[in-house]
């Protein structure tokens, strides 16, 4: 049984409850740790702090994290509240719906642009503003998709954006490595989220997924979120820049 009392964890991305940010944080809350939850603006609010209220000790925070100045003010309050911080994790992702599907070529410049700013640079701007609180060290982790490595149709702009999020794993681990700061990725399977929803064939794909993978299932947000309690705790204390998958196995297939 993995015991994070006394620690502190900051999440990104919780929108509603199919939100992954929502089933790790609910992991993360049954292992004791104190919990400050992220939510984009005021149109979120009153449903991600409904969740937050079924945990006790939690509190929200409002933070689009594409704005430096509102994850300025955001880590000044869990600095003054907290002090300290062990876990950040960072379940954040965006592209224009009309990105997601037609041809990869005609791909925009605004497109592309916004994809790389909410979905990466996010992580780099969150990661600057958590690494002075964790004076302890700790574990940062973020969640990528395989279509990072291999084409999934549709998938589009974000696929070049889960490439670049899985290098800048890579590069803050090395970067943040000295502080005894640990940073990761969780791969996850396709799971039907807020985001996925307006996902044209994501019923076909799950059906697909299920089919070909050893464990012949689709996964969920729980385990999703017990993966991310593992790196998030000492068990994974020489785990750093790595991709872990939570896909029912999907990833080793080659046919
Ligand atoms: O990372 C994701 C979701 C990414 C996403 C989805 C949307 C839809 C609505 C990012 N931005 C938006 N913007 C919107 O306006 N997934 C892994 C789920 C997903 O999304 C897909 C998939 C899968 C799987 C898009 C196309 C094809 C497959």
């Amino acid at each position: 049984m993995i015991n994070l009392a006394g620690k502190t964890a900051v999440v990104f991305g919780l929108a509603n409850k199919r939100s992954i940010a929502w089933g790790i944080a609910q992991q993360l809350h049954r292992a004791g740790a104190t919990l400050a939850i992220c939510y984009q603006n005021e149109r979120m609010k009153q449903e991600a702090q409904s969740l937050i209220d079924e945990l006790p000790g939690a509190s929200g925070f409002q933070c689009d994290v594409s704005s430096d100045a509102e994850i300025d003010s955001l880590f000044a309050a869990l600095k003054e509240k907290y002090g300290k911080l062990e876990i950040l994790v960072h379940a954040v992702a965006f592209a224009p719906a009309s990105e997601l599907r037609g041809d990869f070529i005609n791909t925009t410049r605004e497109g592309f642009r916004t994809a790389m700013d909410v979905s990466v640079y996010s992580l780099i701007a969150v990661s600057r503003g958590a690494a002075p609180l964790m004076t302890d060290g700790g574990s940062i982790m973020t969640m990528s998709y395989y279509a990072a490595e291999k084409v999934v149709p549709n998938y589009n702009v974000m696929a070049i954006a889960k490439s670049g999020l899985e290098c800048a794993v890579r590069y803050l681990a090395w970067n943040l490595g000295p502080k005894n700061i640990r940073v990761n990725a969780v791969s996850a399977g396709p799971i039907k989220t807020l985001a996925a929803r307006g996902v044209g064939d994501l019923t076909e794909m799950m059906r697909a997924h299920a089919e070909r993978a050893p464990l012949h299932r689709n996964v969920d947000q729980l385990e999703v979120g017990g993966a991310a309690l593992f790196l998030a705790s000492d068990l994974a204390s020489a785990i750093t820049g790595e991709v872990l998958y939570v896909d029912s196995g999907y990833n080793v297939m080659g046919f």
